[in-house]
């Protein structure tokens, strides 16, 4: 097998590669175009989630260009904020709103109907009248920052309105704005102490016997230093003429037609699922830049909701996603933690602790941002306890490295900043771990990712996670390396052998924490159907004397490790947890559709898989208007690609493959970028091809193979995987 390429080259090859798609008119096809009739102004914030257009930064809400009187505006970019200016839940920073690009003054007769065209990106509005008034917008994946509106109509009922609009301060507090006009054109800025944000635009009106084409360009510039001069403005406006409208729009198709090309994941015979999960995959797409780094928030930059906090959603639900897809974006979402290595090495300082401590929720200074209290629904305050208990973030952030590095091979970041935070966080967790006299090791006062048992000793998965690091970090260790770090190692490896894992191998399964299995047993399915908030159906003290978990917890350690794992105990622990299982996070139903498809469940598995990925079209959880689930899109990849297509990235450099799938199912086709090459991997219940320019080493079920390009085809007989032909 080839040795790969360094990272850079294998980007750089990527983005030089002529792309095979065809631009794409702006037709209709079901499977691509999310369609929102908006007939019911309820729905209208959860359609401006839904339909938000973005760059990787610069996020747009799906709003109308009139003013919608249940709207919430925003303009938003990952990882500007200000302070917030609330007590409880808004006390902590939140994201900077940026100004309005979107205005237009509209007569009365445009349709409420919107079509966001997923393959590039486009919003389009038509009307149903005659004559009809239809407006297209979009954020330049090709130029990030750059935001193009078109709107075309009759004179008499389209007028351009103002290029720009500061954001209505009654919805935000605590920063500064102004506009004005320079050198032809508007400006508009925002600022706090933390961030500014500023758009320069220009809006062409061109009439021609009644008809009317109104064209604008804003472009979005930010930061958290100092404000850009006047000249940066001019500057930017000269910019903005110099494409005409129909090259920009060829150069978005071109732009997220590269992207999708290697990001598609097609299930045929299900195209209601088909257009569910490209919904999920544009949102992921949308989410992170490839530039600098990406501060991505569990609902991005769609939404209010957690204002733009980061949280373990992004490093362990969204970035294997752009591993496997996108690695500069991968790389840029870890450049966000690398940068905050500092900040996380003072927080573990400050509680007299080695190594570094990733804050629970992050914003732009690596500080804990997590509110310290909320209201309850009967008006108790209640304290947030996860952001001091919730400590396996640390080790989420360095399974993230090592993960980006399963799928890359990065070498550069190998031996660079990945090693900083394995180290670093291994370093935390040994100075974390107490002993029993009996010479066991032990994380007592913790909460695992089920948020309605803690504080916790000895919680399943944290324990899992960290003996992971503290293993891992060891082995970045090279014999050569200083004695000091040497004896470092031998003591992480000494520290993760103590420490217990809650595995019972009389049932053979895990403990979620010390003392759960005492915990009167419960089933979900005799309180309502799931999903359900059984803290606020039962209560939360009523929740915490039962088994009944909010959502994967052990069961989130067969996820991210499953080659650690005691043989069979993935079955018996799905057996044990889902019944108990509320699915109180949206992070959770996909998880558990990945992990059923692995263990052969995968009937259950497709139903848990369609769950997730309506969890925004529907608003199952009444939370969208907030903001898209992030980390849900997340688990609607690697429920198809870890789960049915059974792929896992290996240590050793090669992949695993072991499709599952279920019955409705035609055939899965998925496509991921591993250690530089591209790949379409097309799967039936017994046929399965790997297309590929290079030659691969992958293992099929358990059996080493190798595929060779272009297309290498296996069938799946009595006696498991076999190349065809033989
Ligand atoms: O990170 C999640 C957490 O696991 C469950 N509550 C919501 C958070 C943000 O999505």
């Amino acid at each position: 097998v080839a040795e790969e390429p360094a990272v850079d080259e294998q980007h750089r090859a990527v983005d030089a590669a002529p792309s095979t798609a065809e631009p794409t008119p702006l037709g209709f096809d079901p499977t691509w175009v999310l369609v929102r009739s908006g007939a019911d102004p309820l729905l209208e914030r959860v359609d401006e989630t839904l339909l938000t257009v973005a760059d990787g930064q610069v996020g747009t809400r799906g709003i109308r260009e009139e003013d919608g009187a249940a709207s919430d505006p925003s303009v938003a970019v990952a990882g500007r904020f200000v302070d917030g200016d609330g007590d409880g839940l808004d006390a902590t920073p939140t994201l900077l709103p940026g100004p309005q690009w979107t205005q237009l003054l509209l007569g009365a007769s445009v349709g409420r109907t919107r079509m966001l065209d997923l393959r590039s990106g486009v919003l389009v509005r038509d009307s149903d009248e005659s004559p009809p008034i239809r407006t297209l917008r979009f954020q330049c994946l090709a130029h990030p920052g750059l935001a193009v509106l078109r709107a075309e109509g009759p004179a008499h009922l389209l007028a351009p309105g103002p290029d720009l609009a500061l954001p209505d301060p009654r919805r935000d507090g605590g920063y500064d704005s102004g506009q004005g006009e320079s050198g032809g054109g508007s400006w508009a800025s925002t600022w706090s102490s933390r961030a500014w944000i500023s758009a320069v635009a220009r809006t062409e009106v061109i009439d021609t016997d009644g008809w009317r084409v109104v064209d604008r360009r804003a472009r979005f510039d930010h930061g958290r230093g100092a404000d850009p001069t006047p000249s940066d403005q001019r500057r930017a406006l000269a910019e903005l003429d110099r494409s005409p409208f129909p090259a920009l729009l060829a150069e978005q198709q071109e732009a997220w037609g590269r992207r999708w090309e290697r990001a598609d994941v097609v299930v045929e015979g299900d195209p209601e699922l088909q257009l569910a999960i490209r919904v999920a995959l544009y949102h992921l797409m949308c989410s992170a830049t490839d530039q600098g780094e990406a501060a991505v928030g569990a609902r991005g930059v769609t939404g209010r909701a957690y204002r733009g906090h980061v949280f373990w959603d992004a490093d362990v639900f969204v970035l294997p996603f752009l591993a496997a897809t996108h690695p500069p974006a991968a790389r840029a979402m870890l450049a966000y933690r690398v940068a905050r290595l500092p900040a996380a090495r003072q927080a573990a300082a400050a509680l007299g602790r080695a190594g570094a401590r990733f804050p629970w929720e992050s914003a732009d200074d690596g500080v804990d941002v997590t509110p310290r209290s909320t209201a309850w629904l009967d008006g108790k305050v209640l304290p947030i306890l996860t952001g001091d208990l919730q400590e396996h973030i640390t080790a989420d952030v360095a399974w993230a490295a090592n993960h980006y590095l399963a799928w890359t091979g990065d070498r550069g970041f190998a031996q660079g900043d990945a090693r900083a935070l394995l180290i670093d966080t291994a370093r935390y967790w040994r100075s974390r771990v107490g002993y029993d006299p009996d010479g066991h090791a032990h994380l007592t006062g913790v909460m695992g990712p089920d948020e309605y048992h803690a504080p916790v000793d000895d919680n399943a998965f944290t324990n899992g996670m960290v003996r992971w690091n503290l293993r891992r970090a060891a082995e970045l260790v090279a014999p050569t390396a200083a004695p000091g770090l040497l004896r470092e190692a031998s003591a992480w490896r000494r520290v993760a052998a103590d420490l217990v894992d809650g595995y019972q191998p009389g049932p053979g399964r895990h403990e979620q924490f010390a003392g759960y299995d005492e915990l009167e047993r419960l089933h979900v399915d005799t309180i309502a159907p799931v999903p359900l908030a059984a803290d606020v159906l039962l209560g939360t003290d009523e929740v915490a004397r039962t088994q009944v978990i909010k959502q994967a917890d052990v069961l989130m350690l067969h996820h991210l490790l499953p080659r650690g794992q005691p043989a069979g105990s993935l079955a018996r622990d799905l057996e044990h947890y889902l019944p108990v299982t509320s699915h109180g996070s949206s992070l959770s139903p996909g998880v558990h559709a990945c992990l059923l498809a692995r263990v052969g469940r995968v009937e259950e598995a497709y139903q848990l898989l369609r769950l997730t990925a309506r969890l925004d079209l529907d608003d199952v959880g009444g939370s969208t208007a907030g903001g898209l689930h992030l980390a849900a899109a997340g688990t609607v990849w690697q429920a198809l690609v870890y789960g049915f297509l059974g792929l896992w990235p290996e240590a050793d450099g090669s992949l695993t493959l072991d499709p599952r799938l279920p019955r409705a199912w035609e055939r899965l086709i998925v496509h991921v970028t591993f250690r530089g090459q591209p790949l379409e991997i097309r799967a039936t219940p017994d046929r399965l091809e790997v297309h590929t320019t290079r030659p691969m080493a992958m293992r099929l079920g358990h059996r080493p193979h190798r595929a060779a390009p272009p297309i290498t085809v296996f069938q799946r007989g009595a006696d498991g995987w076999q190349p065809e032909g033989r």
